[in-house]
């Protein structure tokens, strides 16, 4: 027993290592990510990432189907990734308790959506829990365990990135002990799902949402606490620590389980108080149910349905529709408007020669997810579509089907190695099967950096730091049915251009591979800092070209006496991939003295 400040992703790891958990597979992607980070400091535990979401979800079922607890991390558009799976696990049920951790991200801080997963607990048929702190965090990834084995079903533990990130104080247990020990079981009725045996599972499931519902009636995971009966609101994890703060005096029904809904709890708490109120994040989820359970209920004609809730946006809500007169004064904390700080990519980046010279190209480009969608951001300009991981191939794949050959030239596919490896791969099939004639560039910085730098199976290492098998990309393209790959170095500028200028005109697919490493992994055979680069203030012209790579290393001076300013760059930022020197005319950039 021990009290310890944890985020809400360190006690979701903490409470897997609590449940005894033997395996855990994830997939990187914000606010989700440093769960399986953190599960590593438990050595008992046999943590590892995967390609990708479905694959996570399926080792975890596998472990589970061997009777392990197991336990499976991503973000909510992870679940997209891994709802094939999802679903029929939902019938076959589980051998060790398994327990899916999604964490949603209203207000889209770093996400292409912001897709409700409560949706995904109600489809799928499993039961979800959603906790309020890093207490609950905790507390209810070692319940989800039990729940999982009792009722025999995965559970989802629903997050979002303000209880993934925040910190509270949380106390912690040891582990519990005498689980059974993981072994083979043949049970092939339940397991192998084909129609004869998953049609006598489908009732199996229905009568355990009946259970489940019966079971959130009567748990102190749901709790009804009055205060005044005047308002009352339903609400759960984070919402309700904002309704707490916004609405001090309002009853509420705290939901810890979101699906089933406690109808019976939902109808006793509905006739305590005057007016009935749902405060929830995106979708009416609740709302809907309550008001199709014949209940009187105000939600989303004063709760918005996009983005995150805050105090301040509640006690808004609740006083512009009269509901509330007075407006306690908010913390300054919500009221100091913060400077903008749009994203760019590092100084050093490899992908950002790249995206100057698909400008120059005049390329479309269908756009991927990682830090090279900021290729989009001006002065690169170079993106022009980004749709979901995996999505830039086959994208570029059907919009050459509708354009003349000329037009058909400029398509020119990007995507980053861990995205390619991710769900590329089966697009790049499709290419090469169908001979789109699109060129395809893979980013191959050697990590996934976008969510803070995690291994990749093409990476050479694994979560914990094991060398490993490296995937070979170009092979990799070749055996998929690529005739013509080439490698470039994207700190090359004008070899860069010359690949990509010859690919892009040959009528059939093609595959650029750029081969330099994040400048933010170090390491033997990672990135290694050239010599730091400086402005010769005397040869510079002030002509601007340096400018149009958008390096946050270069700086823009202008002149106090009104002539043309000059370039500056800031030794502290240079990492010496000397494009900027390649772009300069005048000679002006060198190595600095
Ligand atoms: C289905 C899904 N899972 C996870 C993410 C989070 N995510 C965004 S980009 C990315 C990978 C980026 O790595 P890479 O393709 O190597 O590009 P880099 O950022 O290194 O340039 C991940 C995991 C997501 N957006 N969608």
């Amino acid at each position: 027993m021990n009290k310890e400040i944890l985020s809400g992703n360190e006690a979701f790891a903490r409470g897997a290592f609590e449940a005894a958990v033997k395996v855990a597979s994830a997939y990187p992607g914000t606010p989700s990510t440093e769960i399986l980070e953190n599960i590593t400091r438990y050595k008992e535990i046999d943590a590892s990432w995967a390609p990708n979401e479905k694959v996570a979800l399926e080792v975890a079922i596998g472990a589970s189907f061997g009777g392990g607890r197991a336990v499976a991390c991503m973000k909510h558009v992870g679940v997209n990734v891994a709802a094939d799976p999802l679903f029929t696990l939902s019938y076959t049920g589980v051998g060790g308790g398994l327990v899916l951790i999604v964490a949603d991200d209203p207000e889209m801080h770093s996400s292409q959506d912001e897709q409700d997963s409560r949706n995904y607990a109600r489809f799928a048929k499993v039961p979800m829990l959603e906790p309020a702190d890093s207490q609950e965090c905790l507390d209810y990834t070692r319940l989800a365990f039990e729940i999982s084995e009792q009722f025999d079903t995965p559970v989802m533990l629903r997050s979002c990135t303000r209880i993934s990130h925040g910190k509270s104080v949380v106390q912690t247990s040891d582990p519990v002990t005498g689980l059974p020990e993981p072994k083979l079981v043949k049970n092939p009725a339940k397991l192998v799902m084909l129609p004869g045996n998953a049609r006598v599972r489908h009732p199996i499931v229905e009568e355990r949402t009946v259970k489940l519902m019966e079971y959130g009636n009567n748990s102190p995971l749901n709790s009804i606490e009055i205060r005044s009966a005047e308002i009352g609101v339903i609400c759960a994890g984070v919402t309700w620590q904002y309704v707490r703060e916004a609405l001090p005096e309002a009853s509420t029904l705290k939901l810890g389980m979101v699906w089933p809904l406690p109808q019976q709890l939902i109808r006793d708490f509905a006739g305590k108080v005057k007016k009935l109120f749902v405060v929830e994040e995106l979708d009416p989820f609740i709302e809907d149910q309550v008001k199709a359970m014949g209940i009187e209920v105000i939600g989303k004609e004063i709760i918005s349905l996009c983005g995150e809730l805050s105090p301040g946006r509640i006690r808004k809500a609740f006083s512009d529709a009269g509901i509330i007169t007075t407006l306690p004064d908010l913390p300054a904390s919500q009221n100091i408007p913060l400077p903008p700080r749009p994203p760019n990519m590092c100084p050093g980046c490899p992908h950002r020669g790249v995206f100057y010279q698909l400008n120059r190209l005049n390329a479309y480009v269908t756009g991927d997810i990682g830090c090279y969608t900021l290729g989009f951001m001006p002065p690169l300009n170079a993106m022009d579509t980004c749709v979901c991981m995996g999505a830039s191939i086959s994208n570029a794949s059907g919009i050459v089907r509708v354009l003349p050959p000329a037009e058909q030239q400029r398509v020119v596919a990007v995507i980053g190695d861990s995205t390619f490896l991710h769900t590329g791969i089966n697009s790049l099939m499709e290419m090469a099967w169908n001979q789109s004639p699109a060129t395809v560039v893979i980013l191959d910085n050697r990590i996934t950096a976008m969510t803070g730098r995690q291994e990749n199976p093409a990476s050479g290492y694994t979560l914990d730091g094991e060398t490993a098998p490296e995937v070979n990309i170009p092979d990799l393209c070749r055996a998929l049915g690529i005739r013509h790959v080439r490698v470039v170095d994207p700190y090359d500028l004008e070899a860069t251009r010359a690949a990509l200028q010859e690919e892009m005109q040959r009528p059939e697919p093609s595959v650029v591979i750029t081969n330099r490493p994040c400048c933010l992994i170090k390491g033997a055979g990672r990135f290694e800092k050239g010599a730091i680069l400086e402005v010769d203030q005397g040869k510079c012209t002030g002509c601007k070209a340096c400018l149009r790579i958008g390096c946050p290393a270069i700086e823009w001076k202008p002149d106090p006496a009104g002539n043309k300013g000059k370039a500056f760059i800031d030794p502290n930022l240079c990492t010496g991939c000397t494009v900027c020197q390649q772009l300069c005319k005048f000679n002006a950039i060198g190595r600095a003295r």
